[in-house]
C-alpha cells in the first residue's frame, strides 16, 4: 500500500496495476464497512443525484441576444481569459466537453438570453419554446434535462434598476410577460424531457442608497409575481422557484426580493425557494437554512456558489461551506427535495475547467457526506456524548475518501484525479485558443 497510481506525461489518467484503483478501493471499502457504511450502495446513490450546471459560466453571462455582453443588473463577471463561447454551438460544445469529464448525468440550466433567434429581433416578452429547440435537441442528444431562468437584467428596460417591482406600469407589465413566456418554455422543456424543469425567478430590483419606501416596491413585486404565476402549470413539467438576495452591485442598501419577502411568498404560494450561497451576510451560510425552510416548503432550489468577501460568484471548491451544505442535504434526508444548482461565473480562468472543478467539488462534497456514519453520530448526540461526536467527526476526515472518489470516476469512465485538466488544456489549444484568433 505504498503507491497509488501515476499520471502519465500525456496526462491521461492511467490506473497502473500496482495497486490498481480497484485494489485501493477495496481497502477503503473495508475501512468504511467497519463503520457500517456500504460504499457500493453509496456510489449507486450518488449516481442518481443530478447537479444543474449553469450555462452562464461558459460565456460570462453574455447570452446570444445581441453582441454586447452582460450589462447592468447587479451582477458582474470579472476576468478576460480567452476562449469565451460566442455562439450556441460553441457553448454546447464546451459544456459537452466539461460534462465528459464529470462523473454521472447532470442537468443544464439556461437563461432566457441564450435563445436562438435566427437573426430576428425578438423581444423578451415574445420568446417561446421554438427559440430553444436547438437546446432541447442537444439536451435530448446528451441524455440530460434542462432547467430555465427568465432574464430580468442586461436589457434597456432593466436599466432603471427595477423590473417586476417597477412603478411604471408599462415596464412592469413587460417583465411580467417575460416571466409568463419563460414558464411556458420551462413547461415545454419538462414535457419533452419527462422530468420537471425548474424555472427560477431572480430580479435585480433594489436601491443603491437610503430608501424611503421599502414597502411599496414589495407590494408591486407581490402583485407582479401573482400575475406571472397565475396560469396553473403541471408540476410534472415545470416547477417555479424564487431567489432571494440581500444586496447587489447598485442595490447595496435595499433589495426588494429579500429573504423574508420570498420565504413568505414561497410558503404562501407553494413555490420553491432558491437559496444562493452568496446572497446573505458574508458570514451567514445557507446550510443551516435548509432544515428550517423545508419544514414549511416541499422543495427548494440551491444556487451553490462561493462568495469571497461579497457575492463574487467564485468557482465552487470543496471547502467547509460546501461540505456543510452537502451534509445538511444528506443528514436531513432531503436529497429528493433539494434541487442542486450551481451559480458561479469566473472569467479569469479556463471556463471549461471552472465548470469541471465546481461540479466535481459538489459531487465530492455529496460523496463525503454520504460516506458519513450518520446514525452513529446521531446516537452519540442523542445520548449526550458530545465528546465521541466530536472525536468521530475529526477521525472521519482522514478516512480514505479519495480512494472511493477515484474509483467512482474510474467506474463512470471519466479521468481520475487531475488528469482531466490535461484534457481541458488540449481542448484549449485545439479549440478555445483558435476562437480568439478568428476575431
Ligand atoms: C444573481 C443571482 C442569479 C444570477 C444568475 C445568472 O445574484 O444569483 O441567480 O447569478 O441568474
Ligand atoms: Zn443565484
Amino acid at each position: 500500500m505504498r503507491k497509488y497510481y501515476k499520471i502519465t506525461n500525456n496526462g491521461r489518467s492511467n490506473a497502473v496495476s500496482n495497486p490498481p484503483i480497484e485494489q485501493t478501493y477495496s481497502l477503503a471499502k473495508q475501512r468504511y464497512a467497519e463503520l457500517g457504511v456500504d460504499t457500493d450502495a453509496i456510489l449507486q446513490l450518488l449516481e442518481k443525484i443530478p447537479i444543474s450546471i449553469q450555462c452562464w459560466q461558459g460565456d460570462d453571462v453574455a447570452g446570444f441576444e445581441s453582441v454586447g455582453g452582460l450589462t447592468d443588473g447587479g451582477i458582474m463577471a470579472t476576468g478576460n481569459y480567452p476562449g469565451r463561447a460566442r455562439t450556441p454551438e460553441e457553448l454546447r460544445a464546451d459544456a459537452a466537453r466539461a460534462m465528459d469529464l464529470i462523473p454521472g448525468k447532470h442537468r443544464f440550466s439556461l437563461h432566457a438570453i441564450y435563445l436562438e433567434h435566427g437573426g430576428r429581433k425578438i423581444e423578451r416578452n415574445e420568446i417561446g419554446p421554438e427559440h430553444f429547440r436547438g437546446w432541447m435537441d442537444w439536451a435530448a442528444d446528451q441524455g440530460i434535462a434542462l432547467d430555465f431562468n427568465p432574464t430580468f437584467f442586461s436589457h434597456p428596460k432593466a436599466a432603471g434598476g427595477f423590473t417586476l417591482a417597477a412603478r411604471d406600469e408599462g415596464l412592469r407589465r413587460f417583465w411580467v410577460e417575460h416571466g409568463i413566456a419563460c414558464r411556458k418554455i420551462g413547461e415545454a422543456f419538462g414535457r419533452r424531457q419527462k422530468t420537471p424543469c425548474v424555472t427560477n425567478v431572480w430580479i435585480p430590483d433594489g436601491m443603491k442608497d437610503l430608501t424611503i419606501d421599502r414597502k411599496g416596491p414589495r407590494e408591486i413585486l407581490r402583485k407582479s409575481l401573482d400575475e406571472l404565476f397565475a396560469a396553473p402549470i403541471d408540476p410534472a413539467c415545470n416547477l417555479d422557484a424564487v431567489e432571494c438576495k440581500l444586496f447587489g452591485i447598485g442595490s447595496e442598501t435595499y433589495v426588494v426580493g429579500s429573504h423574508e419577502f420570498y420565504l413568505g411568498y414561497a410558503v404562501e404560494n407553494k413555490k420553491l425557494l432558491c437559496l444562493d450561497a452568496g446572497h446573505f451576510h458574508p458570514t451567514e451560510t445557507i446550510a443551516d437554512k435548509i432544515s428550517s425552510v423545508l419544514l414549511f416548503l416541499d422543495e427548494i432550489l440551491l444556487h451553490v456558489s462561493r462568495g469571497v468577501r461579497w457575492d463574487s460568484d467564485h468557482v465552487v471548491i470543496l471547502n467547509d461551506d460546501l461540505r456543510a451544505i452537502a451534509e445538511e442535504i444528506v443528514r436531513g434526508g432531503f436529497i429528493r427535495r433539494v434541487h442542486i444548482g450551481l451559480d458561479f461565473f469566473d472569467a479569469s480562468i479556463n471556463r471549461v475547467a471552472a465548470w469541471v472543478t465546481g461540479v466535481r467539488a459538489m459531487l465530492k462534497a455529496l460523496l463525503s457526506a454520504l460516506l458519513e456514519p450518520t446514525s452513529r453520530l446521531r446516537e452519540f448526540e442523542t445520548q449526550g456524548d458530545y465528546t465521541s461526536r466530536l472525536v468521530m467527526l475529526e477521525e472521519l476526515k482522514t478516512l480514505p475518501f479519495g480512494a472511493v472518489w477515484n474509483y467512482y470516476c474510474e467506474k463512470q469512465g471519466v479521468p481520475v484525479g487531475k488528469a482531466w485538466l490535461d484534457e481541458v488544456k488540449r481542448y484549449e489549444k485545439d479549440v478555445l485558443e483558435k476562437r480568439e484568433k478568428q476575431l
